[in-house]
């Protein structure tokens, strides 16, 4: 039996386009590691991969990977994606955004993927706020947190992007923490490989804005704070925990088997190109 080869990072990466603008500790670059250490276990060749992300630092992150990158406009890659992968069933499509990119301008965009099941993965990179324009409220900033914008905490509920996803009809969701790397790395290698709309909530911090508003310490102590988000029963009494209410849990969340989009179309295309229709 042969061994499988050793990941290293470097070789799914533009080196020339180092150093990255990514600030010390920020977990969109722990993140940006699952996935590509995924795509090395996967065996997906790098001109089969498409890796479509929005306006943010999350979508920024997609640029370093040496494979077809496309940046798009903010709250769009959804839309982009989806075109791209209906044209190219050929390749592996995956979407990199942010909570902001993809919950606020970017809503409607996720929640027709989720019903239309097209073969795509959607990686929302969740650091609970606008991390590139500078700190700004975003639809899933804890009501306990300060923001630029909420500088006394936060007055609106927050959405819970996995239980969206599931309830527009996603056949694939999933959470993780940026904290448990290759349980990160398996769970987006499981969305990969499901045949439909899969989306992975990825909990990330903005160490540099966030953290240091809400005095949350450094990236090390970030990381640590993630224990505090997740089930009880994988972390003990997490009561005395206070960073962000107790309502995480990991995993794959829920997995259907569903007529695939792209598939039906293209059948559909056919039967209207043969006359039969
Ligand atoms: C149409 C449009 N509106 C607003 C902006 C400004 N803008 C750029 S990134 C961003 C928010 C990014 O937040 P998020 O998606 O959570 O990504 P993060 O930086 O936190 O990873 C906004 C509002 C823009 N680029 N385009
Ligand atoms: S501003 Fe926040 S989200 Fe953006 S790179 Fe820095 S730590 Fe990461
Ligand atoms: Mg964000």
């Amino acid at each position: 039996m042969t061994e499988p080869l050793a990941f290293d990072i470097r070789e799914y990466l533009r080196l020339e386009l180092m150093p990255h603008f990514m600030c010390p500790g920020c977990g969109h670059g722990i993140a940006l590691r699952a996935l590509l250490w995924a795509v090395h276990e996967l065996g997906i060749a790098k001109d089969k991969l498409a890796v479509v992300s929005g306006i943010g630092c999350s979508g920024r992150v997609g640029a370093y990977i040496d494979a077809n990158t496309y940046h798009t406009t903010h709250g769009r890659p959804l839309a982009f994606a989806t075109g791209l992968a209906l044209a190219r069933p050929d390749l592996k499509v995956v979407v990199i955004t942010g909570d902001g990119d993809c919950l606020a301008i970017g809503g409607n965009h996720l929640l027709h993927a989720c019903r239309r099941n097209l073969d795509l993965t959607c990686l929302m990179f969740n650091n609970e706020v606008y991390g590139m324009t500078g700190g700004q409220v975003s639809p899933t900033t804890s009501a306990t947190r300060l923001t630029t914008t909420t500088p006394t905490g936060n007055a609106e509920p927050v959405f819970d992007a996995c239980r969206i996803a599931e309830a527009a009809g996603a056949s694939f969701v999933g959470r993780e923490v940026t904290r448990q790397v290759p349980a990160l790395k398996n769970l987006i290698k499981s969305a990969m490989s499901h045949v439909g709309f899969s989306f992975v909530e990825v909990i990330s911090d903005c160490t540099e804005i966030y953290g240091r508003k809400n005095d949350l310490g450094e990236a090390p102590e970030m990381i640590l704070h993630q224990k505090a988000d997740m089930r009880p029963e994988a972390f003990g009494n997490v009561a005395d925990q206070p960073f962000r209410p107790n309502r995480l849990t990991t995993g794959i969340l829920s997995q259907h088997d569903l007529p695939e989009y792209g598939e039906t179309y293209r059948a559909r295309a056919a039967l209207l190109r043969s006359g039969e229709k």
